[in-house]
């Protein structure tokens, strides 16, 4: 019993919300760093508001992050000391294509995450590399509409051969789209769509997921071409739906909603759309248009694992119900559960669950590559941060992940929490929702020193990782 010895422990991130700098070492403008903290967030994410550019009157919070482009030394140590064997982390895509499409890489944003590859490798730390988390060039944006446009799928794909080429020697673990459902919910974020008055959303969501879905295969393909030891994995936003009552209606429509978020992963891990899939938007009359050869693109290079982030379980009525906030959507409020200051469900066993449904359902090794509680940290007065609530959340739900493992026989690779060193949430662009081990001196209204101090949940998480989940 216990875990398998070759279980991997880390954190995730992402580059927008950590790394800051965003002028400087030749990057271009992304469509996250457009995205500001407060009200109008919630318009822009979802591309209802059209912002393509800083202004005066917003704050702008990924443009500092939490300065990770030039702490990333002092961040990885820390990982390093916990023991880490894994680092998630994502590419800014326009350090390495500042506009998406010049015909050579920018060199200096290649050797930024050389560096930080290289810092990596100081502390055994393998890193594991989401090449597009909620990232997408501005000027493509202006120039194509985003993924709502084919030729998308070249310019990320010369992003995916620079990368596969260049750090063959450090990495060997790739994802395609960080949360690749969230195309439905922050298209924006997700593939950087702005919508036009009158026009079918959701006909544009799907043309975009389209071209995402043949955009992962063809990283599949190349990841494979260019080193036969690279694996590539698809990654999507998961957390069981519950029907709200046992009554048919409810549980059907929990059903619908399960296979909404599975849909992706039905085409990135089995290669094609699923009937359902098919029926419901031809229906709709939404279907994408593929081109020729697409269907068999999507069959041939499935991904080789699947990942996903497990914040919350939903709950679906069919009928009104009071709702609860979740990851990027709310659901119906489900009575039996207790929810973080941010009102997302905390729902440990919701995690067993939805690790024996993916992997009952693709039979391919699995990864949790993000888990973790938002909350309010409160350093006392020697700047000690005690989050026993974060302990709390993770101990239960690395119970939970555990017993998917020993008893219900889940083939998991590894388990990433989110984030290791505090930064900014990307729903809400706050930086007061914490999620890390190490608390980041730093305020809402951006002042603070910066500086990086170990939460009580950071000697805690060393303790799991150095028994391999045995002490908890
Ligand atoms: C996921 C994203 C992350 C992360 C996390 C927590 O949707 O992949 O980027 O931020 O959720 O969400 P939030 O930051 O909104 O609290």
């Amino acid at each position: 019993m216990g875990l398998p010895d070759h279980f991997m422990w880390g954190g995730a991130s992402a580059a927008n919300q950590c790394e800051g700098g965003i002028s400087e070492g030749g990057r271009g403008l992304a469509n996250v760093d457009v995205c500001p903290a407060g009200p109008d967030r919630r318009d822009v994410i979802t591309g209802h508001k059209k912002m393509l550019r800083m202004d005066q009157e917003h704050r702008y919070p990924a443009a500092e992050g939490v300065d990770f482009y030039h702490r990333f030394r002092e961040d990885i140590r820390l990982m390093g000391e916990m023991g880490f064997q894994v680092y998630r982390m994502s590419i800014a895509w326009t350090r390495i294509f500042p506009n998406g499409e010049e015909e050579t890489p920018n060199e200096e944003g290649l050797l930024f995450y050389e560096n930080v590859f290289k810092e990596c490798r100081k502390y055994h730390i393998r890193p594991l590399v989401t090449i597009s988390h909620f990232d997408c060039p501005v000027h493509l944006i202006e120039k194509y509409g985003g993924w709502r446009d084919r030729r998308m799928i070249g310019c990320y794909l010369r992003l995916c051969r620079v990368l596969f080429e260049r750090y063959g020697d450090y990495v060997t673990h790739w994802l395609t789209f960080n949360e690749i459902n969230m195309i439905l919910h922050a298209p924006f974020m997700g593939a950087g769509l702005c919508f036009e008055e009158g026009e079918n959303e959701e006909q544009v969501k799907y043309q975009a997921a389209h071209h995402e879905l043949v955009a992962s295969a063809l990283a599949v393909k190349l990841a494979h071409e260019i080193n036969p030891n690279n694996q590539v994995g698809c990654m999507f936003a998961a957390g069981s739906a519950y029907p709200y009552s046992c009554r048919p209606e409810d549980v059907w429509e929990a059903l619908l909603t399960d296979q909404e978020n599975y849909f992706f992963v039905d085409v990135q891990a089995r290669g094609y759309y699923p009937s359902y899939a098919v029926k419901r938007l031809q229906r709709k009359g939404v279907c994408p248009v593929m081109a020729e050869g697409d269907e068999e693109l999507l069959r041939a290079y499935p991904v080789d694992f699947i990942s996903f982030s497990y914040y919350n379980s939903r709950c679906i009525a069919a009928a009104e119900q009071e709702t609860a906030e979740g990851n990027l959507f709310k659901s119906a409020k489900n009575p039996y559960l207790t929810f973080s200051e941010w009102g997302w469900p905390i729902d440990p066993l919701g995690l067993r669950i939805t690790l024996n449904e993916v992997y009952d359902r693709y039979q391919k090794p699995l990864f949790i590559v993000e888990n973790g509680l938002g909350a309010l940290d409160r350093p006392d007065e020697n700047g000690c941060v005690e989050d026993d609530y974060r302990i709390d959340y993770l101990r239960e739900h690395i119970r939970a992940m555990k017993a998917a493992v020993e008893e219900d026989g889940v083939d998991l690779m590894g388990y990433t929490s989110w984030a290791p060193v505090d930064l900014i949430s990307a729903g809400t662009g706050e930086m007061k929702k914490r999620y890390g081990f190490v608390y980041v001196d730093k305020n809402e209204d951006g002042t603070g020193t910066g500086n990086r101090t170990r939460k009580k949940s950071f000697y805690w998480y060393q303790k799991v990782i150095e028994t391999n989940g045995e002490v908890l």
